[in-house]
């Protein structure tokens, strides 16, 4: 491909994504990573970290929406919720679109993702000051060690691919500190890669870990996402004392805030894994 294609290749799976973009806006090797935003000729904005795309303006509703929406609907009434990750705000969005939720905190390691996001992807930003809200740019892992016990019930783990800075967020030693600080009833919800590419690796080892973490229930919610690897991807929830494969139907069905994917029949679809990942988990 020539250079006005931005390529991301997955190696190990012999694969690879383009979109065809017009030029770059940003680039920027922060203290964490190296971070591109591209403009795109039919997916508007498009952001890179490391050479990974993160989302794009066309396509993010998918993700963002699946990240927060089961998770908050499974809970039995979410006020306190909390986000590792998500420097882009666009979890943050969709969490505060939740009106009995009081307080959301958003922990990135990394501002100059939230800058880029205020500069290129001003929707996803667009609910940032309201009062609810609390960002934050630090160690999440650290964050969640000086969190009291038992104060969280919502908590989303945003990150990144499991190599690099994101690694230890996929590791049982933070999903134990993760469940220490959820009350009960509490509801934790991990990106968790591709159903296609990662269901006997990644998935499989966050799912057990989850419960070696003292999790008494997991749902692995598939969903598409056409620009990441595979271009299907998932996430994956765990509860504490509570039953994450099923949810508030009507108070999700009643829910009147602006969505493009979330629905109640979806995330009921969702809970039904398919088969082949049924025999590999
Ligand atoms: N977080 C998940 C990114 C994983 C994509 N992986 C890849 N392209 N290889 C996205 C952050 C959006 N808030």
């Amino acid at each position: 491909l020539d250079g006005s294609w931005f390529t991301e290749i997955f190696d190990r799976h012999g694969s690879a994504f383009s979109l065809k973009v017009s030029h770059k806006l940003h680039d920027e090797q922060t203290p964490y990573q190296h971070l591109e935003v591209y403009a795109t000729e039919t997916y508007g904005n498009l952001m890179v970290l490391d050479g990974c795309v993160m989302l794009t303006d066309r396509d993010n509703f998918l993700y963002h929406e699946m990240m927060s929406h089961p998770a908050l609907f499974t809970h039995a009434a979410p006020k306190r919720v909390v986000i590792i990750g998500g420097g882009d705000c666009g979890t943050l969005r969709e969490v505060l679109k939740h009106p009995g939720v009081e307080k959301v905190t958003q922990i990135d390691i990394d501002p100059a993702v939230t800058r880029a996001s205020e500069q290129f992807f001003p929707a996803l930003v667009e609910s940032n000051d309201d009062p609810r809200a609390e960002l934050l740019f630090e160690d999440g892992v650290k964050w969640v060690d000086n969190c009291p016990d038992e104060s969280i019930d919502v908590l989303i783990v945003d990150s990144t691919d499991p190599v690099g800075p994101a690694e230890g967020l996929f590791k049982t030693d933070f999903l134990k500190r993760c469940h220490r600080i959820l009350k009960q009833g509490g509801v934790m919800v991990q990106q968790s890669e591709s159903p296609l590419y990662h269901t006997d690796s990644i998935i499989k080892d966050l799912r057990n870990d989850m419960g070696e973490a003292g999790f008494d229930s997991v749902a692995t919610l598939p969903f598409p996402q056409p620009v990441y690897p595979s271009g299907w991807w998932s996430c994956t929830l765990a509860g504490k004392g509570c039953d994450v494969k099923s949810f508030r139907e009507e108070d999700a069905a009643a829910a009147s805030f602006a969505r493009d994917f979330y629905t109640v029949e979806g995330h009921r679809a969702a809970l039904v894994l398919p088969p082949f990942m049924q025999r590999l988990l």
